[in-house]
């Protein structure tokens, strides 16, 4: 199988963009086959509560809050060969705070990985819905939310967080991972520092762990369908399981649309699982080196150029 992932990316590497287009068309074939449709997102009591107007969840697969069941910029995957399940959704917008405490209460949510900063180039991306540190404390009615702790681990922020419900005893506790090395459209600094940030995502929320993590970034598509990929096609390879990644991501993408945005990300997603194997065959899985594989600059994508240098890339893949 790795050696198939090899070859992969030895064909792959000036194509990336004929594949992610494949990845497309793939997807809107099936969309229209399936009849996706956002008629929740869009109706009129729903419209303000989504950050992009091109970003909704599907109909068929949303997450709805309450036995009102009212709307929220949320869909649920369930990927069944390696038993995971997330909830993928949009940075919180001011008014949908209390909604996603209300999703993270009711779907019994332990664990949020966040993958984007707040404020990206200069404009806020996502409502600061958590304390910290230096805010112990917010509230949005009839949630409150504690911050216990909070560590600086390097390229992320792990932050342990109590949430309380007005009149109801319980008491939850939700652990928080925030990534901060992932610009929108791009990809993180290099394949070992998300790996590094997999791996402790594995420790805290639990690596057999049923429960469903929410993962978002500013729209929850691009780095979350980024982040879901790299988890699912790992576990399936340790495994033993038959990986095809492009089918893999057209079947994710009929539970939340546009999952991965760019060549970039894509090909990024493909190195770090080849990485992610390439260390653990060489027993050096915990502590590989922070040098990167990054992507090269130019690719064709709408992101910001990455700095991070490619060089190491086709060595390591060399020595193989
Ligand atoms: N590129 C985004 C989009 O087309 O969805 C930009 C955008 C974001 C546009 C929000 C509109 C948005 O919503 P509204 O115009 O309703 O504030
Ligand atoms: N709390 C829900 C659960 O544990 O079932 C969250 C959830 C629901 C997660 C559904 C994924 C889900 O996927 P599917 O709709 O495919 O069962
Ligand atoms: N239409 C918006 C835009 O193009 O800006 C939607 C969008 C925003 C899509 C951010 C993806 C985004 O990235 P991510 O899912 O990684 O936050």
């Amino acid at each position: 199988l790795l050696m198939q992932f090899h070859e992969h990316e030895k064909i792959a590497a000036k194509s990336w963009l004929n594949i992610f287009q494949a990845i497309n068309s793939q997807t809107a074939k099936r969309t229209k086959a399936l009849k996706l449709s956002c008629k929740a997102a869009f109706s009129v009591e729903n419209v303000d509560k989504n950050r992009y107007r091109d970003i909704s969840p599907y109909d068929q697969n949303r997450i709805t809050l309450g036995s009102d069941e009212n709307y929220i910029n949320a869909s649920p995957i369930r990927v069944d060969e390696t038993r995971q399940k997330y909830i993928l959704c949009q940075g919180p917008l001011d008014d949908t705070c209390a909604d996603l405490w209300q999703m993270i209460w009711e779907q019994n949510v332990p664990t949020i990985v966040m993958l984007n900063k707040l404020i990206e180039r200069g404009l806020l991306k996502c409502s600061p819905y958590f304390p910290s540190r230096s805010i112990k404390e917010m509230s949005f009615k009839p949630y409150k939310i504690v911050c216990e702790s909070e560590e600086e681990e390097g390229d992320f922020t792990v932050r342990i967080l109590s949430l309380h419900m007005d009149e109801v005893e319980e008491v939850k506790t939700i652990t928080q991972i925030q990534y901060t090395e992932w610009p929108d459209f791009g990809v993180p600094k290099s394949t070992a520092n998300l790996l590094h940030l997999m791996r402790r995502y594995w420790e805290l929320h639990g690596r057999e762990n049923s429960s469903p993590a929410v993962v978002h970034c500013s729209a929850g598509v691009g780095r979350s369908g980024t982040f879901v990929v790299v988890d699912t096609v790992i576990r399936m390879i340790e495994a033993g399981t038959e990986v095809d990644m492009e089918k893999l991501i057209v079947r994710l993408r009929e539970k939340r649309m546009g999952l991965i945005q760019t060549p970039q990300q894509l090909r990024f997603s493909w190195q770090a699982i080849v990485h992610f194997f390439q260390y653990d065959d060489e027993g050096g899985r915990g502590d590989e080196p922070s040098s990167s594989i990054g992507v090269e600059e130019g690719d064709e994508s709408v992101g910001r150029k990455r700095e991070s240098s490619n060089d190491g890339h086709d060595e390591k893949l060399a020595k193989r």
